[in-house]
């Protein structure tokens, strides 16, 4: 359990051990709750969840600091550290120093930056996005690290040179580059169906820092064949967001249809169960506590 630390050290011992783990993501104070409760040590805040349950495409269009109030309300919802999916870090290196900062001061424990240029688009979408130059990316993970608030905010580097079709040796080229310049971990994304990429650039990679990856398109790899290849961190990266979609879906199909609540009572959580998620129960205690006796 992270008992006694600051959320910082508790994101930096889960990217740092030798162990296995897991971040899930969310995308608003409610979904980070839920993440909590189900049992995971931190949270993914993903920029394509955040912005998608804003009605936004991930392309920056929500500003950053639209972003920076929704990762506040996460902060606030629940006590597990957050990683920050924080996409190119919102310009140059001048944007990250601030966004670093403002991050810290309100709890988030760590951020992600990718090796793109703002406005972002999601690694999904086309072939052959444009990367930042290699030394003009260190300059952001460089002034990141030397922004952080805490000397626990974790900076990870996220390397897009598979995604662009650029090939292992530049993957790797950029790693290393990322790791000199200071970054805490690497991320190293893939969308192809299969994690033969993933695996072959782990084994080079070797140990020199400790790697992330997030598994959406190869989500058929069982999980044992990451934990042997000596994989940090797995981001399980925008499921909540998903299954919420259906399951909103199919409330409002049935509701419209029937034009009565009687088929989706049973099926929807209880508005009981919505109090206990936000936690009515302490207001309350905190009323007897400073309201006048009535
Ligand atoms: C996100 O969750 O926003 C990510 C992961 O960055 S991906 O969508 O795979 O780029
Ligand atoms: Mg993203």
């Amino acid at each position: 359990s992270h008992a006694g630390m600051t959320r910082f050290a508790a994101l930096r011992r889960e990217i740092m051990s030798s162990e296995i783990s897991f971040l899930m993501e969310a995308h608003d104070g409610l979904s980070a709750k839920i993440v909590e409760e189900a049992g995971f040590r931190g949270v993914w805040a993903s920029g394509l969840t955040t912005s998608a349950a804003l009605g936004l495409r991930d392309s920056n269009e929500a500003s950053w600091t639209q972003v920076l109030d929704q990762l506040e309300y996460m902060a606030d919802a629940t006590r597990l550290p957050i990683l920050v999916d924080g996409d190119t870090g919102h310009g140059n290196f001048n944007n990250v120093r601030r966004f670093v900062r403002k991050l810290g001061e309100r709890g988030l424990a760590g951020v992600c930056i990718e090796d793109k240029l703002f406005p972002k688009t999601n690694s999904f979408i086309g072939e052959g996005q444009a990367l930042a130059d290699i030394e003009e990316f260190c300059g952001r993970i460089k002034a990141g690290k030397d922004s952080q608030v805490d000397d626990d905010f974790v900076l990870i580097a996220r390397v897009e040179a598979l995604i662009s079709g650029l090939g292992m040796a530049e993957a790797l080229r950029r790693a290393e580059a990322y790791h000199q310049a200071g970054a805490d971990a690497i991320l190293i994304h893939s969308k192809r169906s299969t994690a033969e990429e993933i695996l072959a650039f782990t084994r080079a990679w070797g140990n020199r820092a400790p790697l992330v990856i997030v598994p959406t398109m190869y989500y058929a790899t069982p999980t044992a064949v990451y934990r042997e290849a000596g994989i940090s961190t797995v981001i399980w990266a925008n499921h909540l967001l998903r299954s919420a979609l259906v399951a909103m879906r199919e409330t409002a199909a049935r509701i419209a249809e029937d034009e009565s609540l009687m088929r989706v009572e049973g099926q929807v959580a209880s508005v009981q169960e919505v109090f206990r998620l936000v936690g009515n129960a302490e207001l309350e205690q905190a009323e007897r506590q400073y309201l006048p006796a009535r």
